[in-house]
């Protein structure tokens, strides 16, 4: 493997901002928000975009890219932009096929039947994605210099689910199978997701994401003991070899049973989802900062249910330092983006007052 790249100083505005402070878990003035899916579908500009563009193209095209995810950021006055990309282009580097289809969603193919399968897929080399790291470099020229760009990846389990489910890994059966029946192709071919996310994650950090989130959509198919003999292992090797100063924010759905394991691999934040309270991940989590976590669907409620909702959410963290507003998931299409900016705002005071 390339040595890594080198990880640029952090100007004193990224150091000092809200986002880059929750995550260190120091006190802040108000509570930082983000929102997963933040530049998408439901966002005018981004349909106009896309129906000039197909969506792989979309990310190949650095100046869209950052065009797209700088638009959503300025127009909801979000403390953090997020880098317009997709966790599965990876997979292509990796050997694999893989297409968006119109009203479907992705779908992956030449991926994971057999143990054989495994071998024949490679380390994903770096450099095939450097089109991701030209989206990460104008995006955060783009961004005001105050506002951090979070960049991103899958996360080994989540990426190995749609290799061997295809499309739809929601429940992972074929993945949980795959696992128990071939555990050492199922260690070769995370270590193989390890070796390529950690190049990937590097470089975009070095070409200007102040954070990492580790998307683990589909790990909470599984109990902790599978967690920890099947998943774990690859988790800590990959949150360790990221750039230190780079916090890791690692994310999953329906957690609820596994928080305590996935905190073992000791990432910087903790992304959770509706499901779980946010104190009672703290009392489970220790020192780890927060990020999460208002049901998708609050945004298409009235304006009153909107504030009490983000503030309940408030309410569970209770001025804890290190804790990071976000939606439960990504969000929804279709949702309103006046309610939308109407949340950001009313995380923004309502913290304030606390
Ligand atoms: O225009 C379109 O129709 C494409 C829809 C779309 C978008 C906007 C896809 C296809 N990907 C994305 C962008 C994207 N994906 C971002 C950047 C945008 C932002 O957050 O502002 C990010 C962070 C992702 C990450 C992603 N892709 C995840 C993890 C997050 C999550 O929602 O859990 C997953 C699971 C994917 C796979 C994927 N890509 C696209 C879709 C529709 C899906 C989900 C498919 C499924 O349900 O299996």
């Amino acid at each position: 493997m390339s040595k890594p790249p080198t990880i640029p100083p952090l100007p004193a505005a990224l150091r000092d901002s809200r986002f880059m402070r929750a995550c260190r878990r120091e006190p802040v003035d108000m509570t930082p928000v983000w929102l997963m899916r933040q530049a998408g579908r439901y966002m005018k500009e981004y349909r106009d975009v896309r129906e000039k563009v197909a969506f792989k193209d979309l990310c190949r095209r650095p100046e869209l890219a950052a065009e797209v995810a700088v638009t959503a950021q300025k127009k909801l006055g979000v403390d953090a932009g997020i880098v317009f990309s997709d966790i599965l282009l990876i997979l292509e580097a990796m050997g694999a096929g893989l297409e968006y289809v119109e009203g479907e969603g992705p779908v992956v193919s030449q991926g994971v039947t057999a143990p054989a399968d495994a071998e024949r897929l490679k380390v994903a080399d770096p450099e095939a994605l450097r089109y991701v790291y030209d989206a990460v470099r104008q995006t955060r020229a783009a961004l005001p210099p105050n506002v951090p760009l979070i960049g991103f990846s899958g996360a080994p389990f989540t990426l190995a689910a749609y290799l061997i489910d295809g499309h739809g890994a929601r429940e992972a059966e074929k993945t949980r199978l795959f696992m128990r029946q071939h555990p050492d192709a199922w260690g070769a071919l995370l270590e193989k997701l390890v070796k390529g996310l950690t190049g990937y994650l590097w470089r975009q950090a070095a070409s200007g994401a102040q954070a990492l989130q580790i998307f683990d959509t589909w790990v909470g198919v599984l109990g902790p003991r599978d967690y920890r003999q099947y998943v774990l292992p690859h988790m800590r090797t990959l949150v360790a070899e990221l750039p230190t100063g780079v916090p890791a924010i690692y994310f999953g759905t329906g957690t609820a049973g596994i928080l305590d394991a996935m905190v073992e691999c000791e990432p910087e934040v903790i992304g959770v989802d509706s499901r779980t309270d946010l104190g009672a991940a703290w009392a489970r989590c220790g020192a780890v900062a927060i990020q999460g976590n208002l049901d998708s669907t609050v945004l298409f409620a009235d304006p009153a249910t909107i504030r009490r909702a983000a503030q309940n959410v408030l309410d569970s963290a209770a001025g804890r330092p290190g804790h990071v507003f976000n939606l439960g998931h990504g969000v929804l299409p279709g949702t309103p983006v006046d309610n939308v900016r109407l949340l950001v705002d009313t995380v923004h005071e309502a913290s304030s007052r606390m």
